[in-house]
């Protein structure tokens, strides 16, 4: 079951004669090779003499290959298989026979990040069955061994000693069941009193029939995890009457009743109305369907990678999944497949009847707040018993093209991990902030102190190539033009009210990253105040990627929302730059956006920072801590064949 070959080329499945003798295919293996070699040589040295890129002294691009446009063309298979669009195709409404930017070697490889989780090559989508073993961070996720698009999901396997200086593995599970050969989908992890794991994980069956299945540890002595073994029993759960056979995946970590049953959820729908159904067992062999849902919201569609913990109202730990009680409240997050969302809501969970109330119904699960207002989806969470808190894992995806992801070789990164916690200032967000190990690849930093920045300024910041920074900053508005400034009743949102050009008496105000000299280039995360005709001050943080790339063909929308700030506290940031990545957390990751920029000239040397002000009124004074980041250096796990196996 388990490939220890996952990073070999992979020969297409009609293009092996299973019944061809050994030693004949060897030998037209080495004549396939020579020719392979051969004609590498002749197109490496083709491409040489045609991509005649250069940098000069200050890291810009001195000149590029002109490649002639080409038409973009559709690959994405994940309608068909019962799961909807994974990759970005659509960039505008007409954009069905749209012409690709012509993106160049340089430009596509700056794009790869240094410190975000990637695997070597190919497609990568969801997190799944995070946990901490015997020393190990383990993290397993959706990948497409074959190619940079969506298709032929099996789960890739990663371990790492700090979350983030990750070594690759071979596969964990691939699809060789006929109750998994369409996929080996979303599952979770789950810890048993034994110390032991179970996995359960979504099957797309030979007929792409969604079933749950259970795997396990091969070696429970073995650190690293490397062998799993899929359950004999096999489908363990089928589509119950009433759910499609479409509509059934992605079963929750379980959590323990204080019958001392286990309990789980798994996402479904029912015509437009999104469920999360609920099953307890005893030994993850059979299994009992509860009559009622853990919640159900109408309109919100299919749910995917439904996630369900609780959170300490009290302390600043995470808790076990199992955990529950008085100074407890519960999250709930689900994917919404209509969307491409990740929505959460804080409430109450009702072990008696297994239902999550919403505080508030009126911000319920998929219809209220979101972990990440950018690029962020099928997100999932895990307990480290290692350091006592929950951590988070997100996938972020792709916003270019299929066509120049299929140029570069690979699609998509996770996020940082994060640690997640209640607000409990507020009590109504979670707060959620780059687990405390991204601050061991901090190099050089660089200081700046009450740095005004007047109405209408833009204020460079040194601080050498700006393509992998942390940044903390902290902004004080001027006092008196916020209690001078007129309110209005017109409604702020960050992504229609026209990004940073459209200027107000208090605001947009906040950093320039991946920014040109020339600012012809520039992705500005900033804070927008509007005063309303109360008087009362709304805090919006927001990302405008409108002018992140002169590429054509790359999503350039505005992402944001609201950010609660209390009395007394200065507006904050801190900002992740990762090449085409920016995690940007406001107000201590009470709001957080992800972007991705696929600039093309703001890269290498060229990538700079700037603070920018674009009120009309209110000057800010901005006070900032800048690292320079080092590379995570993932790769796969050395010498695996001298460790336990
Ligand atoms: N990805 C998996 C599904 C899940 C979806 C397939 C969410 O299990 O619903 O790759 O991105």
């Amino acid at each position: 079951m388990v490939d220890t070959r996952p990073f070999l080329p992979v020969s297409s499945s009609d293009g092996s004669n299973p019944s061809e003798p050994l030693a004949n295919r060897c030998k037209t293996m080495k004549v396939l090779l020579s020719i392979f070699f051969g004609l590498l040589v002749v197109g490496l040295f083709a491409a040489l003499l045609a991509s005649n890129v250069t940098e000069n002294g200050h890291g810009s691009l001195a000149s590029s290959t002109t490649a002639k446009p080409e038409p973009l063309r559709r690959v994405s298979r994940g309608p068909a298989a019962g799961v909807s669009e994974k990759s970005n195709w659509l960039f505008g409404k007409d954009d069905e026979n749209g012409v690709a930017f012509p993106w160049n070697n340089s430009m596509l490889s700056w794009q790869r990040t240094a410190f975000h989780f990637q695997p070597e090559r190919n497609w990568m989508n969801d997190p799944n069955g995070p946990l901490f073993y015997k020393g190990w961070y383990h993290f397993f996720y959706q990948y497409n061994p074959h190619a940079p698009v969506w298709g032929d999901i099996v789960w890739g396997h990663a371990v790492s000693k700090d979350l983030i200086h990750w070594l690759h593995l071979p596969l964990a599970m691939v699809a060789d069941k006929t109750y998994d050969k369409s996929g080996v989908w979303t599952g979770s992890a789950t810890f048993l009193p034994d110390g032991k794991i179970v996995m359960l994980y979504t099957g797309s069956d030979a007929e792409a029939v969604q079933v749950q299945n259970l795997a396990y540890p091969a070696d429970h002595s073995d650190p690293l995890l490397i062998n799993w073994v899929k359950f004999t029993g096999n489908p363990v759960l089928v589509p119950p009457p009433g759910i499609l056979s479409k509509d059934f995946r992605d079963p929750t970590t379980a959590w323990l009743t204080s019958e001392g049953k286990w309990r789980f959820a798994i996402g479904s729908k029912i015509n437009k109305t999104g469920i999360a159904l609920v099953y307890d067992t005893k030994d993850f062999i059979t299994y009992e369907k509860l009559d009622g849902l853990l919640r159900a919201v109408d309109g919100t569609g299919m749910w995917e990678c439904v996630d369900f913990f609780p959170v300490s109202k009290t302390e600043e730990n995470g808790l076990d999944t199992s955990v529950n009680g008085p100074d407890v409240k519960h999250v709930m997050k689900v994917s919404l497949d209509d969307d491409k969302n990740d929505y959460y809501a804080i409430g109450t969970y009702h072990e008696k009847n297994a239902t999550f109330i919403p505080d508030d119904p009126t911000i319920d699960v998929g219809i209220g707040l979101r972990y990440d207002y950018g690029v962020y989806y099928a997100a999932k969470t895990f307990y480290d018993q290692n350091k006592n808190r929950r951590v988070l894992w997100g996938w972020i995806k792709e916003s270019d093209s299929e066509a120049a992801d299929v140029k570069k070789g690979w699609a998509s990164v996770q996020s940082i991990p994060r640690t997640i916690l209640l607000d409990q200032k507020t009590g109504t967000h979670l707060l959620q902030w780059p687990v405390e190990e991204i601050d061991s690849l901090r190099l050089n930093s660089y200081e700046f102190n009450q740095v005004k920045v007047q109405a209408g300024s833009v204020v460079p910041l040194e601080v050498g190539p700006a393509t992998q920074l942390d940044i903390l900053a902290e902004f004080e508005i001027d006092k008196e033009a916020l209690e001078k400034a007129t309110g209005s009743n017109v409604t702020f949102s960050c992504s229609s009210s026209g990004g940073t050009v459209e200027r107000g008496a208090l605001g947009p105000f906040g950093l320039l990253v991946l920014a040109d000299d020339s600012l012809s280039e520039q992705t500005p995360v900033y804070f927008y105040i509007a005063k309303g005709s109360d008087g009362n001050l709304k805090t919006f943080f927001c990302n405008d990627q409108s002018r992140s790339s002169e590429a054509s063909d790359v999503n350039k929308q505005i992402y944001g929302s609201m950010v609660p700030v209390l009395e007394g506290e200065n507006l904050s940031l801190r900002v992740l730059v990762d090449h085409s990545i920016i995690e940007s957390f406001a107000q201590g990751g009470r709001t957080v956006i992800t972007s991705r920029a696929y600039p093309t000239k703001a890269i290498y040397g060229a990538a700079k920072l700037f603070l920018f002000n674009n009120a009309t009124e209110a000057g800010v004074s901005a006070s900032l801590r800048i690292w320079q980041m080092n590379s995570a250096f993932i790769r796969p796990f050395p010498n695996l064949d001298n460790k336990s196996q």
